[in-house]
């Protein structure tokens, strides 16, 4: 089996041998360490200038501290190194060890956490981290460790999600997105968010909306205020329509090969950093978030507010109704709203 340290010591060693390279490394007066980091291989879609990107920092720089010398963590942004949505494929087969995975991917395989795919379940963020580090938390992150392979250490809010649109439009409800082409990410528990919004889903990777936005191949696409200015979006779009549809959280994972093969103080010191990272980015994003509908409106978007009563009666009309509302256990969702 390839194990991420077994990976770390092959490449440093290339193709000249354990023994010469063991005397190459000794000749350099290089620390025996060095042979035996653990690879940790984070890969996200996110843009550099993201909270949920610059939080990987904060892992990185958090375990350098508790375990000097005893990881090499290497973060790829932009889905550089797996594209977004087959991290946790890649986790699961031992080829990734780190990502942050969505509601939305968990659901293809704990169809139970579709409920948190569905729009206005989630009241805010504090009640989404009090869920997640709570017994609902604690019972759905097991099922994920066995049915996915990964095991989940860390809740970061990613923000609010907003309906943004190429051209100016009047949004009072559902009816008036009827026909808007709306990107949303490539998965049917995705487009069905989308078409519950009223709109006509487009799959698209996040990496090419803002092309698809300035090109008109789409009309709009749904984000959290922090990325649409990370990603500038807004560059491409003139209108935000504040219909705060999903209060969105991702989750720092860690495939359970590489988990599973670390020292107890190396599982804690891991999950520490991963819960530091969450923490920078919910901290710096709640607070960006608040100030952004001024931002956008100075960089000349209309930022309107549409009627959210009737979006919400129609969006949880469409999922109690659905598929997905079957999958949710009894009294789950009783159990999520009782959660303040
Ligand atoms: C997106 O593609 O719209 C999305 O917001 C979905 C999230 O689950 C997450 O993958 C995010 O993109 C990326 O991390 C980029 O911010």
């Amino acid at each position: 089996m390839t194990t991420p340290t077994s990976i770390s010591r092959r490449s440093l060693l290339g193709a000249t041998g354990a023994t010469a390279a063991t005397a190459a490394l000794g000749t350099l007066g290089l620390p025996a360490l060095a042979q035996t980091k653990t690879v940790l291989r984070i890969s996200t879609p996110a843009v550099p200038d993201d909270w949920h990107a610059k939080m990987w920092t904060v892992f990185k720089d958090a375990l350098e501290k508790t375990a000097p010398g005893e990881f090499d963590v290497q973060i790829n942004l932009n889905a550089s190194l797996f594209k977004q949505g087959a991290e946790p494929a890649a986790m699961a087969r031992g080829n990734l060890e780190l990502s942050s995975i969505s509601a939305f991917d968990i659901a293809k395989l704990v169809p139970e956490f579709s409920i948190f795919t569905a729009g206005y379940v989630i009241r805010d963020p504090a009640q989404q981290q009090k869920v997640f580090n709570g017994p609902i938390g604690a019972e759905l992150f097991k099922t994920v460790s066995e049915k996915m392979e990964v095991t989940p250490l860390a809740t970061v809010y990613l923000g609010t999600r907003q309906v943004n649109l190429r051209d100016v439009r009047n949004v009072k409800t559902p009816a008036d997105l009827k026909g808007v082409k709306l990107r949303m990410p490539g998965s049917k528990e995705w487009l069905f968010l989308g078409e519950a919004l009223g709109a006509t889903a487009t799959p698209l990777a996040f990496g090419e909306v803002y092309l698809g936005l300035k090109t008109g191949t789409i009309d709009g696409q749904d984000n959290p205020l922090p990325s649409v200015r990370a990603a500038k979006f807004y560059e491409v779009t003139k209108q935000i329509v504040l219909t705060n549809h999903l209060v969105d959280g991702i989750f720092i994972a860690i495939s359970n090969k590489s988990f599973n093969a670390l020292s107890a103080a190396q599982k804690q010191k891991v999950t520490a950093a991963a819960q530091a990272a969450a923490a920078y980015n919910n901290e710096n994003r709640l607070k960006e978030e608040s100030q952004l509908v001024d931002y956008f409106k100075k960089e000349g978007l209309q930022v309107t507010t549409p009627d959210q009563a009737a979006f919400q009666k129609s969006v949880q009309t469409t999922y109690q109704n659905s598929e997905y509302a079957k999958l949710w256990p009894k009294g789950l969702l009783d159990r999520i709203n009782a959660t303040k």
